[in-house]
């Protein structure tokens, strides 16, 4: 008995200490000092509303402001950049920016019409730009002129896009930027008194217009925040760690990522201990964790862009776009590592969502169509991982999927079940009536023999099941969580 003890712990250990090495999203360095604006938990809430959040699969991210007017444009010349950091620029007049909501008036934009698309799309939750660093907010701000109420279009925008999705029954999660170029008293970095001075003044005003969305929209599921990278903010600790408590308190369950409040010695995401700071990891951005380690058993979401790099609407995208087929891997993948995928779309000036994104969502949709059984509500299934793609499981029911993306030319899909785990039926998700073969190769490893005809294009899915998983409990268990 004694040795099975010490082999477990030895077990225990090494792979505690393979997981550490594997972290790319974490300090290595494991301390442990009071804090007291560190993490206020440890581990996942496990309440009703971070299940939902947990299970969406598939989220739509909008980046939406005056910056679609330029489209990364200006006087001719080619924006590089992401499109929504035009003001940045340096060829870009900050005038000319900061009175481009005089044309802002999206004739085109139909709230609905975005909400029935990412419904379609299969998106159970959108996060929705509020206000992007430029300052310029979607709805009408009673503490700064610069809102669209103010523009031509005059309209609340986010009020639209909450009743409208809220109808299609996506959850709604609201942006907000930290970084606000078009207050006075925002600073990135704190230099001076008056630096100082202005700043206090900015927080309050921070504050005032988070208190006001949560007001105005309480059906807002959580708040996904931005911009907090600025020297400035993480020193912040102590204020963000109240203004988080009191957002809490105005929303049940509100969810708010680690891109939010810094710790007491400016730590980000992580705490100075190591631990994460938030109910889930945001640090995930157009990339992805590559092993359930790299996740640190926390919470995560990825969002991503469709071509390389732009977020807001850039009316010349250069270089790589991404495929419908990438864009399901990436989200199948998430979904395999306990994560959340959120694409992100950037509708023009006029209010239209342009037509490459709309054809994705039509894929993405007609895939989702048939395969969501595989995404929504599953999790990371602790098995070896296969060349063939990704297992995901359902959290509630434990059915199982294989997620196909590449078929070796053999037809033979290998999967090799945990100890005493018998692999006793395989069929596609889309056929169910029809069984595959499935040959035993040697002990646990089990060859399933399918090659699709060569007319399809996309992955498929093969639901599989397996018998005595009670005789190890050890084993089930692993393989649920
Ligand atoms: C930020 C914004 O600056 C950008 O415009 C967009 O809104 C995006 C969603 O968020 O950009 C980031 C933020 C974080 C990282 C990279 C770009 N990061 O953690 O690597």
């Amino acid at each position: 008995m004694k040795r099975i003890a010490f082999i477990y712990l030895l077990i225990t250990f090494l792979s505690f200490g393979m997981g550490l090495n594997a972290q790319s999203h974490k300090p290595e360095k494991r301390v442990s000092v009071n804090l007291e604006h560190g993490a206020h938990r440890l581990g996942k809430r496990t309440d009703k509303y971070m299940q939902t959040w947990r299970n969406y699969g598939l989220g739509q991210f909008i980046h939406w402001g005056v910056y679609a007017i330029p489209g990364g444009h200006w006087d001719g010349k080619y924006y590089p950049g992401a499109a929504e950091w035009i003001r940045s620029w340096k060829g870009m007049p900050k005038d000319a920016y900061d009175n481009l909501y005089k044309q802002f008036n999206p004739k085109k934009f139909d709230a609905k019409s975005w909400a029935e698309q990412a419904a379609d799309m299969g998106a159970r939750y959108v996060i929705i730009t509020t206000k992007h660093h430029d300052g310029f907010c979607l709805w009408p701000s009673e503490y700064t002129d610069y809102t669209v109420e103010k523009s031509p279009y005059k309209k609340d925008i986010i009020g639209q896009l909450v009743e409208a999705y809220d109808a299609e029954g996506i959850d709604v999660y609201l942006y907000f930027s930290i970084i606000d170029w078009n207050h006075p008293g925002y600073r990135s970095s704190l230099k001076s008194e008056e630096d100082r001075e202005g700043y206090e003044a900015f927080k309050k005003f921070t504050r005032n217009q988070l208190v006001e969305l949560l007001t105005r929209y309480p059906s807002t599921k959580g708040l996904w925040f931005d911009g907090t990278w600025d020297p400035a903010w993480k020193e912040q600790a102590e204020f963000a760690d109240a203004l988080g408590e009191e957002l809490r308190e105005m929303v049940p369950g509100l969810i708010i990522g680690s891109r939010f409040r810094p710790d007491e010695n400016g730590n980000r995401h992580f705490d100075t201990n190591g631990d994460l700071i938030g109910d889930y990891e945001q640090g995930w951005e157009r990339k992805m964790p590559n092993t359930i380690e790299d996740t640190n058993g926390n919470d995560w979401d990825c969002v991503m862009t469709i071509p390389e790099n732009q977020w807001g609407y850039h009316s010349d995208w250069r270089g790589h776009v991404k495929t419908s087929n990438e864009l399901i891997e990436m989200l199948v993948k998430a979904v395999s590592l306990d994560g959340n995928f959120v694409l992100n779309f950037g509708p023009d000036g006029q209010g239209n969502i342009r037509p490459e994104e709309t054809e994705l969502a039509a894929e993405i949709g007609d895939w989702m169509a048939i395969n969501s059984e595989a995404v929504y509500g599953c999790g990371h299934l602790a098995w070896e991982k296969e060349d063939w793609g990704y297992y995901t499981v359902n959290r509630k029911t434990g059915k199982t999927y294989m997620v196909v993306f590449n078929t070796p030319v053999s037809g033979a899909l290998r999967v090799k079940t945990p100890k005493k785990n018998r692999l006793e039926k395989a069929y596609l998700l889309e056929k169910p009536e029809t069984e595959l073969n499935i040959e035993k190769i040697h002990r646990d490893e089990y060859f399933i023999y399918h090659k699709p005809d060569a007319s399809v294009n996309k992955p498929f899915v093969i639901v599989i099941e397996t018998s005595g998983a009670g005789t190890d409990d050890g084993n089930y268990q692993k393989a649920k969580t």
